[in-house]
C-alpha cells in the first residue's frame, strides 16, 4: 500500500469525540502587528477576522460552546487609544457578522463585568445577544472585562450573604452551589471547557477561567491569533482527541 507507515499520524477529526466546550485565550495581536511594522490596532482588527473564521469552523465541527477571552480586567492599563479601538470592535463585528451567525444558528453570550464597558460597546454587545437569542446551535461566549478571581470573589460574597440571611445553611455549601454562582452557570453541564487553547506561545492562564479548568486539556499554540486559521484549529482538535480517548462510552468502566 502506498503511503502507509507503521506510526500513521491521525489526520482526520473523529466526529464522535468533538470537545463540547472549547475556550481560547486569543493572544498575539500586538506581536503580529509589530512584525509587520503596523500599529497594534491593526493586529486587533485582523484578530477580529480570526474570531469570525474560528466561530464558523467550530460551529461546523459540532462544538457546543466556544468561549473567547477577548478583554481582561487587566487590559485597561493599555494605552487609551488602543483600549478605545478594542472597545469599538464589538460594534464593527456585529454589523456584518450577526446575519452570518444567525445563518449558522449561533447564539452570542457575554460574561464579565459588562457594566464597566463603554456605553456604545455594551449596546453593541447587547444587540448581538438579543438578535441571536433564538439561535439554538453553538453558543459563542465572549469573556469581556472578565477576571476569574473577581468571579470567584463575587460567588463567595453571594453565598456568604445568603448564609448571613439564613437562606442557606453553610453545611450545604458544595461544589455545585459554588458552580451555580459563577458566570458560567448559564451553561449548565457545559460550563467546564474540555479544551483550553492559548495562542502565541505564552504558557499562562492569566486569570482566565480558574474553577472551570480543573479537568481541561491545555494546548499552547505558537501561532499568533491573527494567523490562527481553520486548519490550525482542526490540528489542535485532533491533538486533543489523541489525548482524550473515548472507549465507546465505557470510559469509566475501563478505569476499573
Ligand atoms: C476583540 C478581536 C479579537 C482578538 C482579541 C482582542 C481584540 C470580537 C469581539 C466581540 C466581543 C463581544 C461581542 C462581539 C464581538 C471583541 C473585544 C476585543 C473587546 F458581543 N473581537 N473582539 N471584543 N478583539
Amino acid at each position: 500500500m502506498l503511503n502507509s507507515k507503521k506510526t500513521k499520524k491521525v489526520t482526520q477529526i473523529d466526529p464522535d469525540n468533538i470537545p463540547s466546550h472549547v475556550a481560547i485565550i486569543m493572544d498575539g495581536n500586538g506581536r503580529w502587528a509589530k512584525k509587520r511594522y503596523l500599529p497594534r490596532i491593526a493586529g486587533h482588527k485582523q484578530g477580529m477576522e480570526t474570531v469570525k473564521t474560528i466561530t464558523k469552523t467550530a460551529s461546523h465541527m459540532g462544538i457546543k460552546v466556544l468561549t473567547l477571552y477577548a478583554f481582561s480586567t487587566e487590559n485597561w492599563k493599555r494605552p487609551k487609544d488602543e483600549v478605545s479601538y478594542i472597545m469599538s470592535l464589538p460594534g464593527a463585528f456585529f454589523d456584518k457578522f450577526v446575519p452570518e451567525l444567525i445563518e449558522n444558528n449561533v447564539s452570542v453570550r457575554v460574561m464579565g463585568m459588562t457594566e464597566q464597558l463603554p456605553k456604545q460597546t455594551l449596546a453593541a454587545v447587547n444587540k448581538a445577544v438579543e438578535q441571536t437569542s433564538h439561535c439554538t446551535g453553538m453558543i459563542l461566549n465572549f469573556a469581556l472585562n472578565y477576571g476569574a478571581r473577581m468571579e470567584i470573589t463575587n460567588a463567595v460574597k453571594e453565598i456568604a450573604l445568603a448564609a448571613a440571611n439564613h437562606e442557606i445553611d453553610p453545611v450545604d455549601i458544595d461544589e455545585n452551589m459554588i458552580a451555580d454562582h459563577l458566570m458560567t452557570a448559564f451553561l449548565g453541564d457545559l460550563a467546564d471547557p474540555d479544551l483550553l487553547i492559548r495562542t502565541s506561545g505564552e504558557e499562562r492562564i492569566s486569570n482566565f477561567l480558574l474553577w472551570q479548568i480543573a479537568y481541561s486539556e491545555f494546548i499552547f499554540s505558537e501561532t499568533l491569533w491573527p494567523d490562527f486559521d481553520a486548519d490550525t484549529f482542526e490540528k489542535l482538535v485532533i491533538e486533543y482527541q489523541g489525548r482524550h480517548r473515548r472507549f465507546g462510552g465505557l470510559e469509566k468502566e475501563s478505569k476499573k
